[in-house]
């Protein structure tokens, strides 16, 4: 039944070909669903209402197809997209799959292996690119230990950076329009991972050749099984104009990485995310990297593709009614008044010695400011009685 809440185009939806196509198969268990064909996942998903879908090379073209095999998969691919009015804004390169990548791909102490990686990797953006694709995302899925025995992890940090600062070239030098989007990670399938949270990331990215070139694709699950507020991330990365691409899902704290169906775990903190992107006017895909439970069979597969995207534009119109709600306005009026009202010098004009001096002489009735609540109590329950549907 549709509803405020079936999604459009507009909503910019993606999802990956290996999210809904995953087939369940965890360390202890065998598929429980069989393969899905990527060209029925296009048309089902077109038909829930996404905008676009994303893939690695090998969700694809299989790993050992010869070139006429990956041509008339690509034609049929291609053909499937423009049937469905899909579009493809994001790919990337399964570097972690194939027992080749068990100690690495780009970061690997071997340098054949990085030479490997390299040459997969610009085989799979030439297919992103004829398939339209305008972000690269980089997820370093086996880059990373599980002891630090052998290789320095400086000389792993200064592999990554080689490599991309070759891939950025590539990308130039065949004058695709394509960015790079690194998507950070603490741990799994590796004890440790390098590039581990969005704040390695940002960092690592202001060492490259080009650093304009290369983003961010934080994952909400990622974070949060750092025990880290992923709200915060993004709106880190977004503040450094990095935010090119985002992963959502929902995932507990200290548990394993699971993937789950976005805000059903944390639908406060989903909340916090989808009032930032809103109210920054994020316009990039709102991608999911999500999965079904173990527990479900096809049906059940869409059923979760729904929710995910359900959830988001139910969020959004809870951000929409937070914004023009008068209680919780008024709120948050009084207090920035408040907030704003000290005249005096400060950082904000940036430094002056007369400043400097004024504000070192200054005199600030400090038990009063110690002394006065924040009210983020009551503010805080606005928002539940928003969310729980009170309001
Ligand atoms: C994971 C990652 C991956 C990447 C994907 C795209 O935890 O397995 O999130 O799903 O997002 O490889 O690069
Ligand atoms: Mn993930
Ligand atoms: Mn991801």
């Amino acid at each position: 039944m549709a509803d405020q809440y079936t999604p459009q185009k507009s909503d910019k939806f993606t999802f990956g070909l290996w999210t809904v196509g995953n087939i369940g198969r965890d360390p202890f268990g065998d598929p429980v669903r069989p393969p899905l064909d990527p060209v029925r996942s296009v048309h089902k998903l077109a038909e829930l209402g996404a905008w676009g879908v994303n893939f690695h090379d090998n969700d694809l073209v299989p790993f050992d197809a010869t070139p006429q095999e990956r041509d008339r998969i690509v034609r049929d691919f291609k053909r499937a997209l423009d049937e469905a009015g899909l579009v493809m804004p994001m790919a990337t390169t399964n570097l972690f799959t194939h027992p080749i990548f068990k100690d690495g791909a780009f970061t690997s102490s071997d340098a054949a292996v990085r030479a490997f990686a390299l040459q997969k990797t610009m085989r799979a953006i030439d297919l992103g690119a004829e398939l339209g694709a305008t972000t690269y995302v980089f997820w370093g899925g086996r880059e990373g230990t599980e002891t630090e025995a052998y290789r320095d992890a400086r000389d792993a940090i200064k592999y990554f950076r080689e490599a991309l600062n070759f891939l950025c070239a590539y990308v130039k030098d065949q004058g695709y329009g394509l960015r790079f989007a690194l998507e950070p990670k603490p741990n799994e399938p590796r004890g440790d991972l390098y590039l581990a949270t969005v704040g390695h990331a940002l960092h690592f990215i202001t060492t490259l050749d080009d650093p304009e070139m290369v983003g961010v694709n934080p994952e909400f699950a990622h974070e949060t099984m750092a025990g880290l507020n992923f709200v915060h991330g993004v709106a880190q990365a977004m503040e450094a104009n990095k935010l090119f691409h985002i992963d959502l899902n929902d995932q507990q704290p200290g548990r394993y990485d699971q993937d789950f169906r976005f805000a059903s775990e944390n639908p406060k903190r989903a909340f916090f995310l989808v009032k930032l992107l809103e109210d920054a006017g994020y316009d990039g895909p709102r991608h999911y990297d999500a999965k079904a439970y173990r527990t479900e069979d096809e049906d059940g597969v869409w059923a979760f593709a729904r929710g995910c995207m359900r959830s988001y534009l139910i969020l959004k119109e809870k951000a929409r009614r937070f914004n023009q709600d008068a209680e919780i306005q008024g709120l948050l009026a009084e207090l920035r008044q408040r907030d704003e009202s000290y005249d005096g010098p400060r950082a904000a004009g940036g430094y002056s010695r007369d400043g400097a001096e004024a504000l070192k002489g200054r005199a600030f009735d400090v038990p009063s400011l110690a002394g006065r609540g924040r009210r983020y109590e009551e503010l805080d329950q606005l928002v539940m009685d928003l969310l729980l549907g009170a309001r």
